[in-house]
């Protein structure tokens, strides 16, 4: 847990999770005192002396608030199902920092050809569980490269047939002359609380949750 009892720490990456949780955060009566992209700091302050923000990797938010290095904290639902969830609650959906996990191929690439039942494919993602999933059910045989970024590059180079990655505008896609040819799932962020402090914190934790649900089913 982390250390004062009395204290809540939240979790947030910086960039879209941070811009897009801060209304919903303002709506609960938590202002954050500092701009994470001037500060250097990693703990900010809020308004209110029980409440503290720690900015962490947006891949890492998960693991903090799993073992209590964070009570509670804002993640991809993409994030979420790489990590697994364990030891993790997950009251809401924020319905914030929305995409959609998809498949891209070159334009040239013939995807319907290629996921024919018992076929075989070579896919590059970051999103190895979700990919392995999805091509499963397919009953296509995968081939899967775990990438960390730039996932377009691997089907221009010959390195992949095909991606697994996130689309919102298209235009990273489009930039890059692939073509999204299935859909996978939408996702969007979700609120995750530690399942102990849960227990320990009840009171604020449950408040702040219920602001947050408050604050969502306002727009
Ligand atoms: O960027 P960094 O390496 O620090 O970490 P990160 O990429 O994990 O964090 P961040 O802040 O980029 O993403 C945090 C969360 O935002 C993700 O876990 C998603 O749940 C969500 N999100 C929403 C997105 C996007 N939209 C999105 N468009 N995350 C990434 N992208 C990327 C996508 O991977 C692709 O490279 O944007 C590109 C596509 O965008 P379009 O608009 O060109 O289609
Ligand atoms: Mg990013």
């Amino acid at each position: 847990m982390s250390q004062n009892a009395a204290m809540i720490t939240l979790a947030l990456s910086k960039g879209r999770i941070f811009d897009e949780t801060l209304p919903l955060l303002k709506a609960a009566g938590v202002e954050v005192m500092e701009d994470p992209e001037t500060s250097r700091k990693l703990i900010l302050p809020t308004n209110r002396p029980d409440v503290r923000v720690v900015l962490v990797r947006a891949t890492d938010v998960p693991t903090y608030v799993q073992y209590g290095g964070a009570d509670v904290g804002v993640a991809g639902k993409d994030v979420l199902l790489e990590h697994g969830g364990q030891g993790l609650y997950q009251p809401l959906d924020l319905n914030i920092a929305r995409c959609r996990m998809s498949v891209a191929v070159r334009a040239d690439f013939d995807y319907a050809a290629a996921v024919k039942q018992g076929s075989r494919i070579r896919v590059a993602t970051k999103y190895t569980t979700v990919a392995r999933q999805h091509f499963a059910d397919k009953g296509v045989h995968v081939d899967l490269i775990k990438l960390y970024g730039s996932m377009e590059l691997a089907p221009l180079t010959g390195l992949a047939d095909a991606i697994v990655d996130l689309v919102s505008t298209g235009s990273t896609l489009r930039a890059n002359h692939l073509v999204e040819v299935e859909q996978i799932m939408p996702i969007s962020s979700r609120l995750i609380v530690n399942q102990a402090a849960l227990k320990l914190k009840r009171a604020a934790l449950r408040s702040l949750i219920d602001a947050f649900a408050g604050a969502i089913a306002k727009e």
